[in-house]
């Protein structure tokens, strides 16, 4: 910080604004809290740490910058550009609390980002690391401030960082540092794809070991130096992981040697085979061993709202991929599946090209269900018209793929896959993709 008397102005009061208060107030710094929401709730956790007339709501204004050097913002905020330029132009100092995480830790870190799969892989590794013995937290992201994992002495962090928490951050050292993907994602904030190619990049700043994804140019086209690499082909040497097809089944590799069958870990998904990937990337490159890794996978239970299937009634087998709030994660869930899919899509459209959607539309989809603020674009924008089916709600598309579902059962005797995965955030009928998910399986199982 620029001046240590000053007082610090803390911008957003999430999850992060909290626990930048915590931190600021244990080291006895005097600080002022800023959140845009005018009610809201000043709750026992907040009272604990901040003074209530430390708080001030409602719109921000060009008078604060003056009043402060230093400025903590939180990642959710879509902050204004002027009240950000402001700061910038008045020369003061921007922070996140990703950066503080960097000046004050002194554990390993492995960091993740990605446009999909960043909590899988995230999750995955801190299962993986314990699993072996170590004492391990993850954070950032994935629900836990970063701050938060200061104070629990482990000796591996695992920080999951989104493009928002990257955007301002000025730098992240770790040991490993992995990209899972990039695809368009969050273009409402960061204006232009290749701003937010830009910003994901900024992970790869200041860590010991790159891991890259060699399927996706936007990654590959930096020329980084680098040792590991994961892909969804067979791998051609021992730096990479990879998958191959042996009598109809998927295998991941590792050079020429076979490691683990599709059968032998418990997530659904071709894209999870190359999660699994990554994760032995980045433990190969800290010196783990393949072997003791692979056992760890596979007893790694997938997570909810990420192609969770919840319920099997006779030959119905439900899926709630809820999280699968873009284009790509939603192609994922599709290519996951081998037959007669009965797709739920909808809710708030993305800035994103919808039609790559029709490519993954083949036979093995039976029927679209189209509901929520999108569904008239969608119906518009997929071209297997006789596949498409428009309702209003969830409650509505569960009934109607329940239908479906009775129809090609009884006419083909097969089993039949409901999958939810919207391809679109929640917010035009929920409060985050969570909610949505929990309102659909509660819908199913009623
Ligand atoms: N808000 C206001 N005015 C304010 C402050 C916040 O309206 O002055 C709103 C924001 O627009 C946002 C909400 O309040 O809708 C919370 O924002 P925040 O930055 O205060 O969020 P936190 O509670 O601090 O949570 C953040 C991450 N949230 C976001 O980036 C939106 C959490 O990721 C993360 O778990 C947490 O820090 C701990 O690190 C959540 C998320 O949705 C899961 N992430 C996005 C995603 O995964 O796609 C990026
Ligand atoms: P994130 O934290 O980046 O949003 P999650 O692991 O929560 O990623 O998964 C989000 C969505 O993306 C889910 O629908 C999931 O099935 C899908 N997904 C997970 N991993 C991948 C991947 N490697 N490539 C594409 N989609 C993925």
């Amino acid at each position: 910080m620029k001046k240590n008397n000053s007082r610090i102005a803390i911008i957003g009061l999430g999850k992060t604004g909290l626990s930048v208060a915590k931190y600021l107030k244990i080291n006895s710094k005097n600080f002022d809290v800023y959140d845009t929401r005018k009610d809201l709730f000043i709750s026992k956790e907040i009272k604990k740490y901040i003074n209530k007339k430390n708080i001030f709501l409602g719109n921000f204004n060009k008078n604060i910058v003056a009043n402060y050097e230093n400025f903590i913002i939180s990642p959710g905020l879509k902050l204004k550009k002027d009240f950000i330029n402001e700061i910038i132009k008045k020369n003061k100092n921007i922070e996140t609390d990703i950066d503080i995480y960097n000046k004050e830790n002194s554990c390993k870190t492995i960091c993740v980002t990605g446009s999909n799969g960043k909590t899988t892989v995230t999750s995955m590794l801190e299962h993986i690391i314990a699993g072996l013995g170590k004492k391990v937290k993850a954070g950032g992201n994935i629900g836990l401030p970063a701050l938060e994992l200061l104070d629990q002495d482990c000796e591996y962090n695992i920080l999951e960082l989104s493009s928002f928490q990257l955007e301002m951050t000025r730098k992240i050292n770790c040991i490993a540092a992995t990209i899972t993907n990039i695809t368009p994602d969050h273009l409402d904030r960061h204006d232009t794809f290749n701003n937010y190619i830009k910003i994901k990049h900024k992970i790869f700043n200041n860590t010991k070991n790159i891991i890259i994804n060699r399927d996706d140019m936007n990654i590959l086209k930096e020329n980084y130096k680098y040792k590991y690499t994961f892909g969804g082909n067979k791998p051609k040497n021992n730096n990479e992981f990879g998958i191959s097809i042996k009598k109809g089944k998927k295998y991941i590799f590792h050079g020429d040697k076979e490691l683990l069958c599709e059968d032998q870990i418990q997530l659904i998904g071709k894209h999870n085979l190359i999660n699994a990937c990554t994760c032995l990337c980045i433990l190969c490159s800290l010196k783990f061993d393949v072997k003791d890794i692979v056992n760890q996978i596979k007893s790694f239970l997938p997570l909810e709202h990420r192609m969770e299937n919840f319920y099997n009634s006779g030959k119905v087998r439900w899926i709630n991929d809820s999280k699968a709030t873009n284009i790509d994660s939603t192609i994922s869930a599709i290519n996951s599946l081998e037959e007669n899919i009965i797709l739920i899509l909808g809710g708030k459209l993305k800035k994103d090209n919808y039609d790559k959607l029709n490519n993954v539309i083949t036979n093995k989809v039976r029927q679209i269900i189209i509901y929520g603020e999108s569904r008239d674009t969608l119906e518009e924008i997929i071209k297997e018209k006789d596949k498409v089916s428009k309702v209003i709600n969830i409650e509505d598309a569960v009934n109607k793929a329940k239908y479906f579902a009775q129809k090609l059962i009884k006419d083909h005797k097969c089993l039949v896959y409901i999958l939810l995965s919207p391809a679109c955030s929640s917010y035009d009928m929920f409060e985050s993709y969570e909610e949505r998910g929990l309102y659909f399986k509660k819908c199913v199982l009623e």
